[in-house]
C-alpha cells in the first residue's frame, strides 16, 4: 500500500515525524510484512535512549507513576516516549482506555509520545514487538523511554531484558510480609518503588522489602552475579564492580510526590552502569538473549511452514497404529523437512 520507500520512512522517523512514527508502531504491533526493512535501517540510530521498565502487580499504580515520571523528566527538559503494554485480551481494551485517561495530562506535549500495545500472538511476540517499538522511539530521538508492563511471570522478566533500569512497583497492603512479595523481584528490580505511600501500612511494606533485600543480598561479591546472573540465565562474567543494591523509594504518584527521589535513584543506577565493562557485559547478554529469542521464533515458524499436511497426517496415522512412537515421528518429520523451507 505504502508508496513511500523504507528509506524515506526512516528519514521521517529520524526527524521525529509523529505520524510516520505512529504508523510504524502500528505496523510493528501488527507484525506487518516490510516493517523489518525499516527496523533494520533504523537500528544504527538506536542506543541513545535510556530505557526504563516499570513492572509490578495489577493496580499498584504503574500507569500513574509512568505519568508522574514523564512529567518529572519533562520538567528536566528531557523528551519521553511511553509504551504501555497491555497483556490482557486485545478485546477488553479497558486498561488501555484507563491509561489514556490517566495519561491525558501529557497529551498535547510534543516532547511526549504515548503508545499502548496489546498482546496479539504469543508472549514472545509481545516481547519482540515491545523491544522494536522502544527502538523506534529511540531512533526518533526520545531520550527517556518508559515501558509499563503488568508483572506477570514472563512479561516482567522480558522487560528486565530490554530495559536499562527496571522499576518494580509495590503498594501497601498487597504484600505485607516477605512471603507475599514475589520472590523473583530481586532478580529484576534495579529500583524498588513503594507507591501509594499515602496509604496506611506503607512502613510494613518497606520493612518487608528491606528484609527481603537483606536475605537476598548477603554482602558477598557473588550478589551481583545472582542479581543479573539469574536474570540472564548465564554466569555473570568475573568483574570487580561492586554489587548494586536496589534502593527503596516511596512515592505518591497521584500527587507527584517522591518523583525527585525516584529520578535520582534511576540516575544513580545509570551512573553505576556507566562503568563501561559493566554496561557492555549486561548489554551483550541482552543482545545474546534477544538473538536466541528471534532465532527460536524464526526457526519454529520456518519449520512449521515447511511441514506438509500429508507428512503430518501420515505420521499421526503411524503413531496411532503403534507403528512408531511419537519420538520417532518427530525424528522422521524433522528429517523430511531438512533442507526445505530455507
Ligand atoms: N492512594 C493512592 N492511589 C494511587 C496512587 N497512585 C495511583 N493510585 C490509584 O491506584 C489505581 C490504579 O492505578 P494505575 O496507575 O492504573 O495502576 P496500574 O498498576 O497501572 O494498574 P494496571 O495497569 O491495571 O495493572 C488508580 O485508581 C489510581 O488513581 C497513589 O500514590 N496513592
Ligand atoms: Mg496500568
Amino acid at each position: 500500500m505504502s508508496l513511500i520507500s523504507a528509506s524515506d520512512r526512516v528519514q521521517q522517523v529520524l526527524k521525529g515525524d509523529r505520524r510516520t512514527l505512529a504508523r510504524l508502531l502500528t505496523e510493528i504491533e501488527n507484525e506487518k510484512t516490510g516493517v523489518e526493512a525499516v527496523l533494520t535501517e533504523l537500528y544504527p540510530h538506536t542506543g541513545k535512549a535510556w530505557v526504563i521498565g516499570i513492572t509490578g502487580a495489577p493496580g499498584t499504580g504503574k500507569s500513574t507513576l509512568v505519568t508522574a515520571l514523564a512529567k518529572a523528566y519533562r520538567a528536566q527538559g528531557k523528551t519521553v516516549g511511553i509504551i504501555a503494554v497491555d497483556p490482557t485480551s486485545p478485546f477488553t481494551g479497558g486498561a488501555i482506555l484507563g491509561d489514556r485517561i490517566r495519561m491525558r495530562d501529557l497529551s498535547g506535549d510534543s516532547g511526549v509520545f504515548i503508545r499502548s500495545m496489546a498482546t496479539r500472538g504469543s508472549l514472545g511476540g509481545l516481547a519482540r514487538t515491545t523491544r522494536d517499538a522502544a527502538r523506534a522511539l529511540d531512533a526518533a530521538g526520545f531520550e527517556i523511554i518508559l515501558v509499563e508492563t503488568v508483572g506477570a511471570g514472563q512479561s516482567e522478566v522480558d522487560i528486565a531484558r530490554m530495559a536499562h533500569t527496571t522499576l518494580v512497583v509495590e503498594a501497601p497492603g498487597l504484600g505485607d510480609d516477605v512471603q507475599a512479595i514475589k520472590a523473583g523481584i530481586l532478580e529484576i528490580a534495579d529500583v524498588l518503588v513503594v507507591n501509594k505511600a499515602d496509604r496506611a501500612g506503607v512502613n510494613i511494606t518497606v520493612r518487608a522489602l528491606k528484609t527481603m533485600l537483606e536475605l537476598g543480598h548477603p554482602s558477598s561479591r557473588t550478589a551481583l552475579a545472582s542479581h543479573h546472573g539469574v536474570l540472564m540465565e548465564v554466569e555473570h562474567p568475573d568483574t570487580d564492580t561492586p554489587m548494586w543494591i536496589p534502593p527503596i523509594v516511596q512515592t505518591v504518584a497521584k500527587e507527584q510526590t517522591g518523583l525527585e527521589e525516584l529520578t535520582a535513584a534511576i540516575e544513580q543506577h545509570r551512573a553505576y552502569l556507566s562503568d563501561q565493562a559493566t554496561f557492555d557485559a549486561i548489554e551483550s547478554r541482552q543482545i545474546e538473549l534477544e538473538l536466541y529469542e528471534r532465532l527460536r521464533e524464526r526457526l519454529i515458524k520456518r519449520l512449521i511452514e515447511s511441514l506438509t499436511e500429508d507428512a503430518l497426517a501420515a505420521a499421526v496415522r503411524q503413531v496411532q497404529t503403534r507403528k512408531i512412537a511419537p519420538q520417532q515421528a518427530v525424528e522422521l518429520i524433522l528429517r523430511s523437512t531438512e533442507g526445505r523451507g530455507t
